[in-house]
């Protein structure tokens, strides 16, 4: 009984032990963020380089923070479990905010507001009705999955990246694509022989950066450099730069 509950304050102590507070992270002066590394505009790699929306931002607020950054690219399916176990201090990845991943995560302030697209080749598929009995393309572990997934008679096909997703409707192998509607405008972009037809937003979101739970000081900061970098103009360049908008929640 006594090791039982030893083990039991064990394992207690290992799943607690080392979300980083603020505090300790301005005292080892680097902070650890995560991010995708697949999805443009938001976060991808230049060659070597990764890059984007969210990287530029992470940057940013880690600036404002007075602190220098270590990047670290994962699955976007694994982010919030690594956050979970504290392998990085938080995660800027196009996270939407819903109450399945609130169960085990915090969120930030939400740092873009956008939608989920429907995409096709095909005039007669732009909208919810019209998935019924299509093959619908989508990324694991994203609300792309889980909104399709509500929507009757679909036959939802996964992909690990968005890219794969998106390279599957291309190939003609799926019917339909459901990704976010920057994410669609700039594979358009790159694209611009496939004959697109973009849909309706089978949904919007709020997008915000990930923490793990209770670690009050880090989503603090991480709110108050958000609020910094858009009061200072900051976020509207960067802003600007890769949608020539201004993508914040107003
Ligand atoms: N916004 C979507 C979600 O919250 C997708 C995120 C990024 C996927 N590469 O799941």
């Amino acid at each position: 009984m006594k090791k039982t509950a030893l083990l039991l304050g064990a394992l207690l102590l290992t799943a607690t032990a080392g979300a980083r507070t603020f505090d300790e992270i301005k005292a080892a002066g680097t902070i650890k963020i995560a991010t995708e590394g697949a999805f443009k505009p938001f976060n991808y790699f230049e060659g070597k380089k990764l890059t984007g929306f969210e990287v530029e931002i992470g940057d940013a607020i880690a600036k404002k923070l007075g602190l220098k950054v270590q990047w670290i690219t994962q699955p976007f399916d694994s982010l919030i479990i690594g956050v979970t176990q504290n392998r990085y201090d938080f995660a800027i990845a196009s996270h939407g905010i819903n109450e399945e991943r609130a169960k085990v995560v915090d969120f930030s302030d939400p740092h873009y507001c956008t939608g989920g697209q429907i995409v096709s080749k095909s005039p007669n598929i732009k909208t919810a009705a019209q998935l019924n009995g299509k093959r619908v393309a989508v990324q694991v572990g994203t609300s792309y999955l889980s909104n399709v997934q509500k929507v009757k008679g679909v036959k939802v096909k996964t992909f690990p990246k968005d890219t794969d997703a998106v390279a599957a409707l291309i190939a003609g192998t799926v019917d339909a694509w459901v990704s976010d509607k920057f994410v669609v405008l700039d594979a358009k972009k790159a694209n611009p022989k496939v004959k697109w037809q973009l849909g309706d937003l089978l949904f919007k979101e709020e997008i915000a950066m990930v923490v793990n739970k209770g670690n009050d000081s880090v989503t603090e900061a991480l709110n108050g450099a958000l609020a910094d970098i858009i009061k200072d103009g900051t976020y509207a360049k960067i802003s600007k730069k890769y949608f020539g908008t201004d993508v914040s929640c107003k």
